[in-house]
């Protein structure tokens, strides 16, 4: 019985440790806008692979441009990664980096609708263990660890 208990706090922690991303909403109640400082708001946030940014503004009204960071300096979508318009737009960072966003409607990046936000490759709430290689094998492991658990956990309900 004690071994079960053990077993199904390995659970639930392997699953919280696997679904802790966060989504941020970009500006807060302001949202996506003209007038916003979205450097400003980034300031203090660390983002990790898995996080969420939930860009919302009036539809058409702006654009969540994905550059690179030529685009980012010269407020140009011409070489855009992505692009949406649709007023509610959710952007997954599923790669570490940097990640640049502008408004590509005139105007409007020039005067502060660009943000740049740094992605860590470990998960957020982990401790990092250094290297490449520790963050890439980190997700699968713990995958591999809640796996295994489930399994034993099957077993001893069986027997
Ligand atoms: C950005 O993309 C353009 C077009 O693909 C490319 O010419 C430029 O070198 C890129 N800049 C950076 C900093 O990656
Ligand atoms: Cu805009």
């Amino acid at each position: 019985m004690a071994n079960t208990l053990a077993l199904v706090v390995l659970l639930v922690a392997g699953y919280a440790a696997l679904a802790s991303a966060t989504t941020y909403t970009v500006g807060d109640s302001q949202g996506w806008t003209t007038g916003g400082d979205y450097n400003n708001w980034a300031r203090g946030k660390t983002f990790a692979v898995g996080d969420k940014l939930v860009f919302s503004y009036v539809n058409k009204a702006h654009t969540v441009t994905e550059v690179n960071q030529s685009g980012y300096d010269s407020c140009s979508g011409t070489n855009a990664l992505s692009d949406d318009d649709s007023g509610s737009t959710t952007v997954t960072l599923t790669t570490p980096g940097t990640h640049y966003f502008i408004c590509n409607v005139p105007g409007h990046c020039a005067s502060g609708m660009k943000l740049a936000v740094t992605v860590s490759a470990t998960p957020s709430g982990s401790t990092p263990t250094g290297g490449a290689a520790g963050d890439a094998l980190k997700a699968p492991a713990m995958g591999a660890l809640v796996a295994a658990a489930t399994g034993a956990l099957i077993k001893l309900a069986m027997s």
